[in-house]
């Protein structure tokens, strides 16, 4: 996956290799640790790290102590760190991607390559498809095959990349194109208009009759590491971030029919192909056509309307049933994100955040939201240092506080609470009952079997005071399969319970997924947008949830978060 890489994200990241190298190596584990902590402090910096250095503040920041902040003055000065050099001398760099298949971590990799000789992913793949890894001590068929999962899914990920990570690269194209002389629409179009939660590519699409101009905007913007491609009706580029973008120029008559053919999704058009046939009609990426005479072409609206179709919304796109239920007049009235009231999940600087209850309220208040759900940690995740009994109390009472200056938002006072080994909660009854909101969460032994993971979820649905699962797979999208899970089950005994299911937005969960969602609407289960934001910036990952959302059929009475205060009231009271 891509992202905008600064010096601390380089920093990071090195420390994190030299941790591995050192595990790798077998040293002793309290370096690799103090590495690992330091790579993770950069990461949740605010700041650029060379205003930091540049105002003397480095050793200011906890966790970083004075070899490590050596080493980071050293990188800035000569792009290196010669302790990290010298480490991983001798070792071959292929042997370093091995530690970043999931499933074998450096002591891991250590092993196959001592007793296996084995230098490279491919050497890997090759003696765990022959069952030699599960001979290895401390392995097994299992672990072998997760693997192999593990190769298979670094590979498929390395191409895709997240939706919340192109969408802002993507929309700061188009504004950019769209002061161009002569153009006169511009829009996104392929799987990231269809909010697909990761995208292979960036398709957009423009109406204009000076192509050459726009193809010529478009190469020379500033975001361009790569011209692929250059005419007059289409353009193509990778930006700097490694997005490979199209742009496809047409006349204003044929927008909406070039928009409804690469807005796609493929199969979404060839039922569309067949239905227009079945009609006498040909359908392309020109217009809607009988025999000679063009019927339509010029909006989207107009193409669906050609095939006795109501305009389809992008989202529903997939062939999933989308274009019986047109027909049928059955369409969903899909959530829109103008509905949404308020946010069910952020955290703030009492666990892992990086703005305070008051600055996160101050931006939901400018989003103009009803209510915010403040649910930081709890205790059991230390490495998010999470709230203890006495601090969870000590917050409810600060937000009870902070209430009583805001009339228009309410504040609900909850905790993002975690769900143990056992299916019983982080905290006793008697302190749940004092939240507004109880969102129970699985971050710890995910690799657990089906049945005890199901378990584990169906018990903390049982307990009264539990409003919501939060990410109920636990999936990282590129990086983490999601937990075996009996999600059908689930999803029932959500149903019978009333408790309702997170859609995380944060781009790399977006779980519940779209499926899930829509069989969640079938069992007449509620789900809830929680953006998990660690910082006010962050509040925009809801378009991303939305998505989801509508990408599931989701309905505005389905979703937790278009309730105006005072009906969600009731229900968090789960009376
Ligand atoms: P991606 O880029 O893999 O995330 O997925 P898409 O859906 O953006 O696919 P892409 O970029 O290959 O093509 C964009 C759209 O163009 C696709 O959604 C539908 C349309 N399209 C592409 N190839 C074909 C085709 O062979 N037949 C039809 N009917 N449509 C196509
Ligand atoms: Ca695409
Ligand atoms: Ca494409």
């Amino acid at each position: 996956m891509i992202g905008a890489m600064g010096k601390k994200e380089e920093l990071s990241g090195l420390f994190e290799r030299l941790a591995d190298v050192l595990e790798f190596k077998g040293e002793n584990p309290f370096k690799s640790i103090a590495y690992r902590k330091a790579a993770r402090t950069l990461l949740d910096l605010d700041e650029e790290i060379e205003t930091i250095v540049a105002e003397g503040r480095l050793r200011s920041i906890p966790g970083i102590g004075e070899g490590i902040a050596k080493k980071i003055l050293e990188y800035l000065e000569t792009g290196q760190v010669k302790h990290y050099e010298e480490a991983r001398a001798g070792i071959p760099d292929s042997v370093l991607e091995i530690m970043n298949i999931p499933g074998m971590g450096p002591k891991t990799t250590a092993l196959v390559y001592k007793e296996l000789g084995i230098k490279s992913v491919d050497e890997l793949e090759a003696a765990a498809s022959a069952g030699k890894l599960r001979e290895l001590p401390g392995m097994g068929a299992k672990k072998e095959e997760n693997i192999l999962r593990g190769i298979r899914l670094v590979r498929d990920g390395s191409k895709r990349i997240l939706l919340g990570v192109a969408l802002p690269i993507v929309e700061a194209i188009i504004a950019e194109l769209s002061t161009v002389t002569g153009v006169e629409m511009i829009l996104p179009a392929g799987s990231l208009r269809r909010m697909k939660e990761t995208v292979g590519d960036i398709d957009i699409l423009a109406a204009s009759e000076d192509g050459r101009r726009i193809v010529e905007a478009f190469t020379s913007l500033g975001c361009v590491r790569e011209v692929l491609a250059a005419g007059d009706t289409k353009g193509s580029i990778i930006t700097q971030d490694g997005l490979q973008v199209d742009l496809r120029v047409v006349k204003a008559e044929s927008f909406g029919a070039a928009l409804q053919y690469f807005t796609g999704s493929k199969d979404h058009n060839v039922a569309l192909r067949r239905l227009a046939q079945a009609r006498g009609l040909k359908i392309n990426e020109y217009g809607v056509f009988r025999g000679e005479e063009r019927i339509a072409g010029t909006t989207e609206e107009e193409v669906y309307r050609a095939l006795d179709l109501p305009l389809i919304p992008p989202e529903l796109r997939e062939d999933r049933g989308e274009i019986e239920a047109a027909q049928k007049g059955e369409l969903p009235r899909l959530v829109e994100f103008a509905d949404v009231k308020g946010d069910f999940h952020v955290h703030t600087t009492a666990s892992d955040g990086h703005n305070t209850i008051e600055e996160m309220v101050e931006a939901a208040v400018r989003r103009g939201y009803k209510y915010i759900a403040i649910c930081d940690h709890s205790k059991s995740t230390t490495v998010a240092n999470g709230l203890d009994e006495t601090r969870l109390l000590a917050q409810v009472a600060e937000i009870r506080k902070l209430q009583s200056r805001y009339k228009g938002i309410r504040i609900l006072a909850g905790s993002e609470v975690d769900i143990r080994n056992d299916g019983t909660l982080d905290f006793p009854d008697e302190v749940l009952g004092q939240l507004d909101i109880v969102i129970a969460a699985v971050h710890s032994a995910l690799k657990r079997p089906r049945d005890e993971m199901t378990r584990r979820i169906l018990k903390a649905m049982d307990n009264p005071h539990v409003r919501l699962i939060a990410h109920p797979t636990g999936r990282l999208l590129g990086k983490r399969e999601p937990s075996e899970l009996d999600m059908e089950a689930v999803l029932k005994r959500a149903a019978e319970t009333g408790v309702g299911l997170e859609i995380n937005a944060q781009p790399d969960r977006l779980d519940l997924d779209d499926r899930d969602c829509r069989r969640a609407q079938e069992l007449g289960v509620k789900v809830a947008i929680g953006t998990d934001a660690h910082d006010a910036d962050s509040l925009w990952y809801m378009r991303l949830g939305v998505g989801v959302a509508r990408r599931g059929w989701v309905g505005k009475d389905s979703l937790l978060n278009t309730f105006t205060a005072s009906r969600l009231e009731k229900v968090l009271r789960r009376s």
